[in-house]
């Protein structure tokens, strides 16, 4: 079967962007596309339209259309802790001060879909970049999901350790981020002064079945901690 005058144009653009072009480098005009696959410029529109929503072109009015850089950023990426300060140049660490089998009780249980009575691993974790602690964590995983993990050493990524031995890759979460003021322990453990001001995240992460797999209660240092998230203006109409 022979491909389409549409199927060139796509691939072609595809090609274009991924590989012949770099980030802000200009596409060729419609005009000339249209003339190039014999397509009508309303089809090359049309394709171009598509990559705009897709938010690998973008558009500027009497310019042309240019190629988007990879809008990946920290906020739209479900990365862990690890992740997080290796991106950032830090060394990550841990100090795992409690580690139990617990009832999941109500709110975790809800977070979780399992029963306040099934068990649910509790781990709460100081981590530090270079040493320093950035954050406390409290994690509570569907103990159904992770046999045998207390047995394991917790020195490391949880996520990689889910990964590796469990074969649970956390792919997306919902997530909300909310201000708060630390009590004296968690300030003590923090190294901070009490009532500091913090961030609380609250997050249920869903492996790759979609099953909830971890509910985490994270309390970050708001002097050492911002949260970057990237706001993208729906694109309104195709005129560009
Ligand atoms: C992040 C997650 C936390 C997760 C941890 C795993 C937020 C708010 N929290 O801190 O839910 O347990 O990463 O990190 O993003 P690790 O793989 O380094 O142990």
């Amino acid at each position: 079967m022979t491909a389409t005058k549409h199927e060139l144009l796509r691939s072609h653009l595809q090609n274009l962007i991924e590989r012949e072009l770099a980030p802000d480098e200009r596409l060729p005009t419609e005009r000339d596309l249209a003339q190039e696959f014999g397509v009508s410029r309303m089809t090359v529109r049309q394709a171009l339209e598509r990559l705009e929503n897709e938010r690998r072109v973008y558009r500027v009015r009497g310019a042309g259309t240019f190629v988007a850089r990879p809008a990946i950023t920290k906020s739209i990426e479900l990365t862990s802790f690890s992740d997080d300060m290796r991106r950032r140049g830090l060394t990550p660490g841990s100090h795992l001060r409690t580690a139990e089998s617990i009832p999941a009780g109500a709110n975790v249980g809800f977070a979780l879909g399992l029963s306040p009575a099934d068990e649910v691993v509790h781990l709460e974790r100081v981590r530090t970049a270079d040493g320093v602690p950035m954050c406390i964590e409290h994690t509570y995983l569907s103990a159904a999901l992770v046999p045998k993990l207390l047995d394991r050493p917790f020195d490391n990524s949880l996520y990689d350790l889910l990964r590796d031995h469990y074969h649970i890759r956390l792919v997306r979460a919902e997530q909300s981020i909310r201000a708060t003021v630390l009590d004296e322990a968690t300030a003590t453990l923090l190294q901070v002064p009490a009532f500091s001001p913090a961030l609380l995240v609250e997050r249920t992460a869903y492996d790759q079945r979609d099953r909830p797999v971890e509910r985490a209660m994270s309390t970050y240092r708001g002097d050492r901690y911002a949260f970057e998230i990237e706001v993208v203006r729906p694109t309104t109409d195709g005129t560009g």
